[in-house]
């Protein structure tokens, strides 16, 4: 493919400390075949959606171009999940060392076996949506939707930002 196309992908992690998988998964990302790494939002911490018996998350989101298609990119971060040490059994939403997800690619809409885009969790997760708007504050989603719109609608509960000085190190959970 020729083509350039933006995307934007999802970042967590509440394993093995979080800040420093997360600033890791960015380099990787960066160095990623057919892709330029553009942007990458701070770093938030988020109380766990689902089981509650796990630590805290660090997410953040990432904006990319890249000439990939939707499943060879999707096959690109499932690799670096497995690079990053995530074991295959895990419950659902439970804890992980790293879980990249693929929230939108340009504008397109897909929703096949593997991949569904935009990923269906984005409009509702707080620690999505905040992150995304630091990177792209006029973004619009493939139905027309104004993500600035859906934030207002969103509560923004166990969600904080992490100031640039405390990267350095991983906050106690
Ligand atoms: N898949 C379909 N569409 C996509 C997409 N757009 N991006 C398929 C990525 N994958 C997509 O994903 C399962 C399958 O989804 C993949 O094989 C792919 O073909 P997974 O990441 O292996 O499964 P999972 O992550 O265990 O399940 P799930 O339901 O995707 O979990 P989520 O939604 O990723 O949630 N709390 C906070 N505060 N912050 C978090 O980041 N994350 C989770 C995991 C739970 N609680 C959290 C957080
Ligand atoms: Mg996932």
């Amino acid at each position: 493919m020729e083509h350039w196309t933006p995307v934007f992908v999802g970042l967590g992690s509440n394993l093995d400390q979080p800040v420093r998988q997360i600033q890791a998964a960015f380099v990787a990302l960066s160095q990623l075949e057919q892709c330029r790494l553009l942007a990458r939002s701070p770093l938030f911490r988020s109380a766990p959606m689902g089981p509650q018996d796990q630590p805290w998350y660090v997410n953040a989101v990432a904006g990319l171009l890249t000439r990939l298609d939707p499943h060879r990119l999707l096959d690109e971060l499932q690799a670096l999940e497995h690079s990053f040490g995530r074991s295959r059994a895990r419950e659902r939403w439970g804890p992980r060392t790293l879980d990249l997800d693929l929230l939108l690619f340009g504008r397109q809409v897909i929703d096949d076996a593997r991949l569904v885009i935009p990923h269906p969790g984005l409009t509702e997760r707080n620690f999505v949506v905040y992150p995304l708007l630091r990177i792209a504050p006029d973004l619009t989603l493939p139905d027309g939707r104004r993500l600035a719109s859906i934030r207002d609608q969103l509560r923004s509960d166990g969600l904080e930002e992490i100031m640039s000085t405390e990267l350095s190190g991983d906050r106690p959970t």
